[in-house]
């Protein structure tokens, strides 16, 4: 790759951290690694360092020059590991991790599983002391050297090896690019042995072009399929389409929209799959959903013809509306998730009956159907836009949180890249494929803060607003995310939805209690976050990134805001800690109470 080739790739987000004298020679195992990562076009490698892998690490700097990739030090590898999802999330394309040796990769399997769940590509490179015992140093080898570190992360990532030579090493990686970045899509990981990473070279390893190893384009559902999907569509008087996993690009979009409009169809959206079609159109029914809103419902049991476009949860869908025994629709469905069901998690959801399968890329069935359908004029139900929202300026929940945020914003275009449970996302519709970017995909706690700095680090020079609306349960279990966000000035805020619990489970020990003729009056204890409540701000403020707060009167919501849209707007990460009342909790807390043992939540 030519020089000038090399500079192109990205821009530096740190010119601190360049290094000096940096030796441009292949001559070392490791060397051969960090140019295949190079000429794979990865523009960052989140890591946590360790010496299981210190000799890619010398590549990284030494041999690179710390540039394309660029390290993005991280103080935890699960913060390591949700960056690289929340960049996914926000470009569909895979970051790099590195991870140290069995610790390393066991503190960051909870962010692979998230990833893995949530069906989102990365390039995970881990690292084992030598495998040849004669190589081991006393003590500290034996302990981070395992037969089979795959072994811990297999059953959730969509591919391993552990390559056993310098020049096996090309062919792992572009595999594994390969299988990450073709879809359906999942983390990979790559074990680099010590021992292969610090032999000297004696002689030239060739590096592929990748160029040759690229993905393979998304596929297209069976014609056969494809025909009966669209009679089937033809003939339906109440069509109903579930969006789900689709691609967050504007002609996916537009292709979703013009389908649903062709048809005169009934739209539903998933909260956990983020920004699919304009929540304020007037086919759209209800808000986008975790559990099935009434509205929804009701669209559904009407509904002669349900179409899924990558729909997460069919079978559960299917289940909420029609209950075990009644007759559902006819239902098609588009997606390739099938590929990736092991049996080891149930990431599958429930098994939904379908009618229609159509094996392939949902977006490509999408379109296809456009094509293929004739337009059939219907009238439009009347638009489900909510009220213009009045702030009555005294009550701070998180409505007046949204509409501070919202005056402070203008016209700026926002990405949501996390939402606190009960955001009202009634106030803020979605009209763009970055609006919102879906849920953390596996319900591990902690996950918000990485995915806000990793989707802001994508969205840096793209005139969005990266905003991560966070339980203060989550924020406090990675707080130290916010380390990396400060020391490569990501833009990015953080909105503290801080009811000083882990009110979810709350919920859930106040349902439990009922039911068994208990005190409800306990559910607090064990899941309060308070006496003292941490100070966030304080624990931001701390990592060099701007903290705001604890707010706790609704007249300071506006200036605060305001001074956190500025600050993010001149290129630095900002964090806002609201103390709200979980009183808006009510839907959720009504529906327990409906339903005391409904598996509400994580
Ligand atoms: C790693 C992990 N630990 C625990 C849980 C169980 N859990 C689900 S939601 C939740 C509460 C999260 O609290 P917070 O982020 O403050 O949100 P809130 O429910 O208060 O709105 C917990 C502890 C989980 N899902 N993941
Ligand atoms: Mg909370």
């Amino acid at each position: 790759m030519s020089e000038e080739r090399q500079a192109m790739i990205k821009p530096r987000i740190s010119a601190r951290d360049a290094p000096r004298d940096v030796d441009p020679r292949m001559a070392w195992g490791s060397d051969v690694a960090a140019q295949v990562l190079r000429r794979l076009d990865i523009p960052y490698i989140a890591l946590n360092p360790g010496a299981s892998y210190r000799g890619l690490h010398d590549s990284l700097v030494n041999h690179l020059g710390n540039h394309a990739p660029e390290i993005l030090m991280c103080l935890h590898e699960e913060q390591a590991v949700a960056i690289a999802h929340g960049y996914a999330k926000a470009t569909g394309k895979p970051m790099a991790v590195a991870l140290h040796s069995n610790v390393g990769l066991m503190h960051a399997s909870m962010a692979i599983y998230n990833a893995w769940c949530d069906r989102q590509p990365m390039l995970i490179l881990g690292a084992t002391g030598p495998v040849d015992a004669a190589l081991r140093r006393p003590w500290i080898d034996w302990i981070h050297t395992s037969q089979d570190q795959g072994a811990l992360i297999r059953n959730f990532v969509k591919w391993d090896d552990q390559p056993g030579s310098v020049a096996a090493v090309p062919e792992s990686m572009l595999r594994a690019w390969q299988q990450t970045a073709t879809a359906p899509h999942g983390p990979v990981y790559v074990c680099l042995d010590a021992a292969i990473q610090e032999q000297a070279l004696t002689e030239a390893v060739a590096i592929p072009d990748p160029a040759r190893f690229r993905p393979a384009p998304a596929s297209r559902p069976a014609a056969m399929a494809l025909r009966e999907a669209a009679e089937l569509l033809a003939r339906a008087a109440r069509p109903v389409i579930l969006f789900g996993r689709g691609r967050r690009t504007q002609d996916a979009w537009e292709r979703r929209v013009a389908l649903a409009e062709r048809l005169g169809a009934a739209m539903l959206s998933d909260l956990k799959a983020g920004a699919m079609v304009p929540t304020d159109h007037p086919l759209h029914v209800g808000e986008p959903f975790n559990q099935l809103s009434q509205p929804a419902k009701a669209a559904l049991q009407a509904a002669d013809v349900v179409l899924s476009l990558g729909s997460i949860d069919l079978g559960g869908v299917l289940r909420q509306a029609y209950g075990r025994g009644a007759v559902p629709p006819r239902i098609i469905h588009a997606g390739d998730d099938i590929h990736l069901h092991n049996g080891w998690g149930k990431e599958h959801m429930e098994l939904p009956a379908i009618d229609v399968h159509l094996l392939g890329d949902a977006d490509a069935a999408a379109a296809e159907l456009l094509d293929s359908l004739a337009h059939r004029p219907r009238p439009l139900p009347g638009a489900t836009r909510a009220k213009e929202p009045q702030d009555n300026g005294e009550q701070l929940n998180l409505r007046s949180v949204a509409l501070a945020l919202r005056a402070a914003v203008g016209e700026q275009p926002v990405t949501f890249a996390a939402l606190a449970r009960a955001w009202p996302v009634q106030l803020w519709p979605h009209r763009h494929p970055l609006d919102y970017l879906g849920k953390d995909g596996g319900g591990g706690v902690g996950s918000g803060p990485g995915l806000a700095i990793g989707a802001a680090l994508a969205l840096k020079d793209s005139g969005r607003l990266t905003v991560g609306v966070l339980g203060d349960g989550d924020c406090l279990m990675s707080m130290n995310a916010l380390w990396t966000a400060a020391r490569y000035r990501i833009p990015v805020l953080f909105i503290v939805a801080n009811n000083r619990s882990y009110y979810n489970d709350e919920l859930h020990q106040e349902g439990v209690a009922r039911h068994r003729g208990r005190s409800p009056a306990n559910r607090w204890i064990g899941q309060s976050i308070d006496h003292p409540a941490p100070d966030i701000a304080k624990l931001a403020e701390a990592q060099g990134v701007n903290g705001i707060g604890p707010l706790k009167r609704a007249a300071d919501l506006q200036e605060a805001m305001r001074r956190a849209v500025e600050c993010v707007r001149a290129g630095a990460p900002c964090l806002v800690d609201v103390h709200i009342d979980p009183g808006h909790g009510r839907h959720l807390r009504e529906s327990m109470a409906e339903r005391p043992l409904g598996r509400k939540g994580a």
